[in-house]
């Protein structure tokens, strides 16, 4: 059952105060995105009466910041796993039940976002909510992992308690099994997944079916390959966000933006910096994109006046479960390549190796199928880059210093002298620009298509590049806080090729005319 939809609606200041249903909101949505409530901090409650009964599960795909269910008053589970699921099990008698979604966006006790995080963390219930019966026997979880791209082989993982398998690929005739954990198929008349070519093949087990693709990843030696051919990312970072749905993103919009990124020529999005929606990485399987994805972190430890996310509190714990989460709900996914976590975090302390060391056994462990990495912005003090699959670097050169555009060249061979023994990305690197401005400076549509034809000459002519993501796809709201008042015009990270409403700037143009050339 699909409980999106109009739900009564109430706003406190803090989670003690009792909710005064005096109003209506929509499911998905974020309350604090657009209208009476924009920008305001507090408690959304949701709440709608269902009939239903049995053993029952109700899943919220993406939420935030902090989410608490509840059913008959009852307190059933509360999550701060932001933009994750979240699902809740319980039985209920037959009749109606009240169900009440409560979410918060208050940031100080939150384990995982910080007030100083360069995105807006938008209160709300960002895609679908769902009720569905538990059904004795089901399949609790089906992975497959493609393990040769020249011959189809899979290996399966299957989590039930039901006593055979019913196991059939792209509606054949099934094969009944007894019930293995871990077993390896070849599909049979596989079609290969590629960036041209995007393939999808279908598994069955029972009741349950998944789509993938076969095509595989090798990051053994200093490149890139897909499916066995050398390969190089070009890509743009890209927040879940518009300035009037927040992060409940219409699909709409989602697919509009992958096809506006796909139709200009580039090959991967990394979704910063969190996880990303199923309809969005159901997408990028469709259309041949890559996805990075990464739970929910930025620039932790990075300061002496931040919190000692990597020591103290309940930071790494929340993230090693976001993370364990987010690999497991995505790796069927063709399209998602690189496992990453921890952005720009302070991977110059002798602590920072423990984080990275236990998040990367994390990734190796669920899957060895792809590399995982985290962005650094330390190249010089970093002491992690031993540990990652890749190097991946966040830089700005022309943008973050008092040189100019001439400083893009340089800044990249130096990046590229100094990291030389693995794959390596530039994972972020760009310029504000704000649309309208044409004075040629700092800030003007030309001065970031400059600097962008620069970025893209250098790495996709200079092969120890595997790829870029340039930052970023869209204008996407921030905070106006103290440290970034004067850099955070409108309230937005103005770095967006496009702007807020995906109006194409100079540099979106310009680099999709250089990727066609
Ligand atoms: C960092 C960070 C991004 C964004 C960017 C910028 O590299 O990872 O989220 O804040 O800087 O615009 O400065």
């Amino acid at each position: 059952m699909n409980l999106d939809g109009i739900w009564e609606f109430a706003f406190t200041r803090d989670c003690e105060e009792t909710p005064v249903y005096d109003s209506f909101a929509p499911v998905p949505g974020c309350f604090d995105a657009v209208g009476l409530r924009y920008g305001e901090h507090g408690c959304g409650w949701y709440r709608k009466r269902v009939r239903c009964t049995g053993k029952l599960r109700l899943n919220i795909a993406s939420s935030g910041l902090r989410t608490t269910i509840f059913a008959d008053g009852k307190k059933l589970g509360e999550s701060t796993l932001a933009w994750s699921p979240f699902p809740v099990e319980f039985e209920a008698e037959d009749s109606e039940h009240e169900i009440v979604i409560r979410v918060d966006n208050l940031l100080e006790c939150h384990p995982l976002f910080r007030e100083f995080y360069d995105f807006y963390g938008f209160g709300g219930i960002y895609d679908h909510v769902t009720l569905e019966e538990l059904v004795p026997g089901e399949i609790r979880s089906l992975q497959i992992l493609p393990l040769d791209h020249q011959t189809g082989e899979v290996e399966i993982h299957v989590d039930t308690n039901a006593e055979t398998l019913r196991l059939s690929f792209d509606g054949r005739p099934a094969e009944t099994i007894p019930v293995q954990k871990s077993f390896r198929r070849f599909v049979p008349e596989f079609q290969l997944w590629s960036l041209n070519s995007p393939h999808l093949h279908r598994l069955t087990v029972n009741e349950k079916t998944i789509e993938f693709g076969i095509r595989t990843f090798d990051w053994s030696g200093k490149q890139l390959l897909l499916n066995g051919a050398p390969l190089k990312l070009i890509g743009v970072n890209r927040h879940e966000s518009h300035p009037e749905f927040g992060a409940a993103t219409p699909e709409s919009l989602i697919a509009s933006d992958l096809l506006q990124i796909k139709k200009a020529g580039f090959n991967f999005i990394r979704g910063c910096h969190y996880p990303q929606r199923e309809f969005m990485l159901s997408m990028c399987d469709r259309l041949g994109l890559l996805v990075w994805e990464e739970p929910l972190a930025w620039g932790n430890n990075a300061s002496h006046d931040r919190p000692k996310d990597f020591t103290e509190g309940a930071f790494m714990d929340t993230l090693a479960e976001q993370l364990e989460l987010t690999i497991r709900r995505s790796i069927n996914h063709p399209s998602l390549m690189i496992h990453g976590f921890l952005n720009e975090c302070a991977s110059n302390l002798p602590e920072s190796r423990d984080a990275v060391k236990r998040l990367m056994n994390i990734c190796h462990r669920l899957d060895s199928t792809r590399p995982a990495a985290f962005a650094s912005n330390r190249l010089w003090e970093d002491i992690c880059f031993d540990l990652t699959d890749l190097c991946a670097i966040n830089v700005y050169p022309g943008w973050y210093s008092d040189m100019g555009i001439d400083s893009v060249a340089p800044a990249l061979n130096e990046i590229a002298e100094k990291l030389g023994d693995k794959p390596l990305i530039i994972s972020e690197i760009g310029a504000s620009a704000i649309r309208g401005d044409h004075s040629g400076m700092r800030w003007s549509e030309e001065y970031q298509a400059e600097l962008c034809s620069a970025v893209a000459e250098k790495v996709l002519r200079d092969s120890r590049f595997s790829g870029v993501a340039f930052w970023q796809f869209a204008d996407a709201n921030t905070y106006i806080n103290n440290t970034m008042a004067l850099t955070r015009p409108r309230g937005f990270n103005n770095k967006g090729l496009v702007d807020e409403y995906r109006r194409p700037k100079m540099a979106w143009n310009t680099l999709s005319k250089f990727f066609k050339s």
